[in-house]
């Protein structure tokens, strides 16, 4: 049975190879060229809208990092561009999605980035905020039941979405039952314009846990080795058979929820100034410069390399072709119900 409370990860806990610390790097800045790119194609209006996701690329790599591929399944939710990328989905996928190609993993009929890889055990993503929590724990509890030993559900959101009756639901049937699933906290401070002291009367997601009996991990969400140590902290625990972990990574939204806001109208600049000056993304290339993960010249050519690949993506892409308008009914109902597990 899982004990109530609450810990803080800490970077210095985790050892990483070189190679994952260049993995890290790698994921974080092409989180941040792939969201650049969706700006773009919304302002050249070839996308409807595009989802940044500036300020959560270190708690989408570490996130990436500390998951098990072949084995873990996650449960992602819209702003997970960078960390459904780290989990192996492919890239070009996610560019047919934004550009609603006929290829797209949802034939190109859903909103943007909302795309479902079964293989790689990337669960669809909902836009109805906290409907993945009772999803990802069922999935965990049928993981249980079956007996499989060293498999965890990851399950996402932010903060905003500890509002709804289903993420308490979620974190209750998890507790209760001792299932193997990570709750995973993108805390970036505000759901759309509701800033989370109109949310809640707690100072964190993470003082939910205590209610629930689950263990809880803080981590600067900032520092994608502090997060990739308190992921695989809690992936280790819950793979145990102690129950849910619930992590709670700080972190901010640096642009608009969507191209369709505008975050001036309730967010005052010098906030949003006084967040970036901590942007985890050049945090994070100096810690490599300094600590010689790679070299001035290597981060040059990593660059560039990235932004070929999106370059490249993004021009297959557009070169391809929209669905069929005969395929508008297609996929409505699911065909034969296969189990995930
Ligand atoms: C059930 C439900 N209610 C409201 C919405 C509208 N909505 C879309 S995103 C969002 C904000 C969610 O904020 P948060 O969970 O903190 O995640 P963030 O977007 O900040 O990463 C809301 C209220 C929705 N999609 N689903």
């Amino acid at each position: 049975m899982s004990t109530a409370s609450t810990q803080t990860g800490s970077s210095t806990t985790a050892t990483l190879t070189r190679e994952q610390l260049r993995t890290l790097l790698h994921d974080m800045l092409t989180q941040r060229a792939v969201d650049t790119r969706g700006f773009q194609l919304n302002r050249q209006g070839k996308i409807g809208i595009a989802m940044g996701s500036e300020g959560h690329e270190a708690v989408q790599a570490g996130t990436g990092l500390a998951f098990q591929r072949g084995r873990d399944l996650l449960y992602p939710y819209y702003r997970n561009t960078g960390l459904i990328l780290a989990c192996g989905f492919p890239l070009i996928d996610l560019f047919r999605s934004q550009l609603a190609r006929a290829k797209d993993t949802t034939g190109g009929r859903s909103i943007i980035n909302h795309v479902t890889a079964r293989k790689l055990g990337i669960a669809s993503i909902s836009s109805i905020i906290a409907a993945q929590c009772t999803h990802a724990v069922g999935a965990a509890w049928s993981i249980k039941r079956s007996g499989a030993k060293d498999r965890v559900v990851f399950c996402q959101f932010g903060e905003g979405a500890t509002s709804q009756g289903e993420w308490h639901e979620a974190m209750n049937f998890a507790a209760v039952h001792a299932l193997p699933v990570v709750f995973l906290c993108e805390n970036n401070k505000w759901a759309i314009s509701t800033h989370i002291s109109k949310q809640m009367r707690v100072p964190n997601i993470a003082a939910h846990a205590a209610g629930y009996a689950i263990h809880a991990i803080t981590a600067d969400g900032f520092d994608p080795i502090a997060v990739y140590a308190a992921v695989s902290e809690a992936r280790e625990r819950a793979a145990s058979g102690a129950g849910p972990v619930l992590v709670e990574s700080h972190c901010y939204r640096f642009l608009s929820h969507t191209t369709d806001d505008d975050d001036r109208t309730y967010r005052t600049r010098d906030e949003v100034a006084e967040q970036r000056s901590n942007d985890p993304v050049p945090r994070f290339e100096k810690y490599a410069l300094e600590h010689r993960v790679v070299t001035p010249d290597e981060l040059k050519v990593l660059k560039r390399e990235i932004a070929e690949t999106v370059n490249h993506a993004t021009d297959s892409v557009e070169a391809e072709p929209y669905p069929d308008a005969a395929s508008l009914h297609g996929n409505t109902y699911a065909g034969p119900d296969d189990p995930w597990i």
